[in-house]
């Protein structure tokens, strides 16, 4: 086994089950799980428990002062991103820290601008593009099969209840775009390059909540590719494919399709072929969940190999900051009717 790299983990939450089965598998890899932290005294301990971790705080500062972590894992609300990432920087820890970066712009370019000042490794846990399926479009357009992508299409839409889990979205100021967009928009940089220009358009379907649950947005890329990324929690449709991204990309070559059900078409020189792209059920990941459980696994294990190998992780901060400046311009775009060139970091 590699040197142990001490983790630990702070947010105890819905979304951080996966984060602990996750670092506990990755323990085979050399991740120990030295402490967990949450304000709510009832989930640390729990968590400490069910996971077997030797430490648990309720208190962020009292956890650092106390333990030599190498590694910081945030998987608490974007609220409190800015906060815990400046004193765990200051700190000269390396750390990751969940979706979405922060609730703005500023926050998100502020956090990225102290790590590159103080030389510490902070990335973002963006985790579709980890996805086994989404990482096998991305291996695929890569070999060339259908040339460079000049059209593309990135679908998300779902019914599933995901008010159970997270009833925050109740009363997101921004929601959809922020939660879900800043996967899917990634996505579309993954597979068509850059973007240099961005129109959107917006809509609230469900009556009880505060902001949009809809959104579609069409990209110009860099390379002269469009896209068209779209996603809502308001889609009635059954199966409901919760929570797939359906994907297709054409090329002059040929193209790239997936549906729901996780199978891959690919067209190339007139011929098709189908692939089974869909992520393996781990001992602790259960259907819909499970593609973006597994996820979760695939990207620790990559910030875990990036902090080794002392280099940037694929989303370090700031490359998710190219994806936030789309996820602004988007809101920029809804809210003027005009199409909008993302923000550059300087
Ligand atoms: P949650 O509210 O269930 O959990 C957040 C936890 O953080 C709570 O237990 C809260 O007590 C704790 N907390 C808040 N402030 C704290 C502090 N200062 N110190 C210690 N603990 C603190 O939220 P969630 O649904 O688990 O979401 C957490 C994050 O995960 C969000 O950013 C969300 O967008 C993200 N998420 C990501 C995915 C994904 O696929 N990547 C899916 C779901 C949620
Ligand atoms: O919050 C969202 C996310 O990040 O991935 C799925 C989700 O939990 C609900 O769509």
């Amino acid at each position: 086994m590699s040197d142990s790299v001490k983790v630990a983990l702070v947010g105890c939450g819905f979304f951080a089950r996966n984060h602990l089965f996750s670092w506990k598998d990755l323990a085979a890899e050399g991740a120990d799980l030295v402490a967990v932290c949450d304000i709510d005294a009832a989930k640390a301990e729990a968590a400490a428990k069910e996971f077997n971790v030797p430490r648990w705080y309720t208190d962020f500062d009292a956890m650092v002062e106390a333990e030599q972590i190498d590694l910081l894992d945030i998987a608490t609300r974007m609220d409190t991103h800015r906060m815990l990432v400046e004193k765990a920087i200051g700190r000269g820890i390396a750390t990751i820290v969940q979706k979405p970066f922060a609730p703005t712009w500023a926050d998100a370019v502020a956090m990225t601008a102290a790590a590159e000042k103080a030389g510490v490794f902070l990335a973002v846990h963006e985790n579709f593009r980890f996805q086994t399926p989404l990482i096998r479009v991305a291996e695929t357009l890569r070999t060339g099969v259908i040339g460079t992508p000049s059209w593309g299409r990135i679908s998300f839409r779902t019914g599933y209840d995901i008010y159970a889990g997270q009833p925050y979205f109740f009363d997101e100021e921004r929601f959809i775009i922020l939660d879900l967009g800043v996967h899917t928009l990634d996505i579309a940089r993954v597979f068509m390059g850059e973007v240099e220009r961005v129109y959107c358009e917006t809509q609230q379907r469900n009556p009880k909540v505060k902001a949009e649950d809809t959104a579609t947005v069409m990209l110009k890329h860099v390379s002269g590719a469009v896209s068209v990324v779209d996603f809502t929690y308001e889609s009635r449709k059954e199966p409901d494919p919760f929570p797939e991204t359906m994907v297709e990309i054409e090329g002059p070559d040929g193209a790239v399709v997936v549906d729901a059900g996780l199978t891959m078409q690919v067209t190339s020189g007139g011929e098709m072929r189908r692939e089974d792209i869909g992520a393996p059920l781990l001992h602790w990941t259960s259907k819909p969940w499970h593609v973006a459980q597994e996820s979760v696994l695939i990207t620790c294990r990559h910030m875990l190999e990036s902090f080794r190998a002392k280099g940037a992780a694929a989303t370090a901060a700031a490359d998710n900051l190219k994806t936030f400046a789309v996820v602004e311009a988007a809101y920029e775009s809804a809210a003027s009717g005009t199409a909008v060139k993302p923000r550059a970091y300087p």
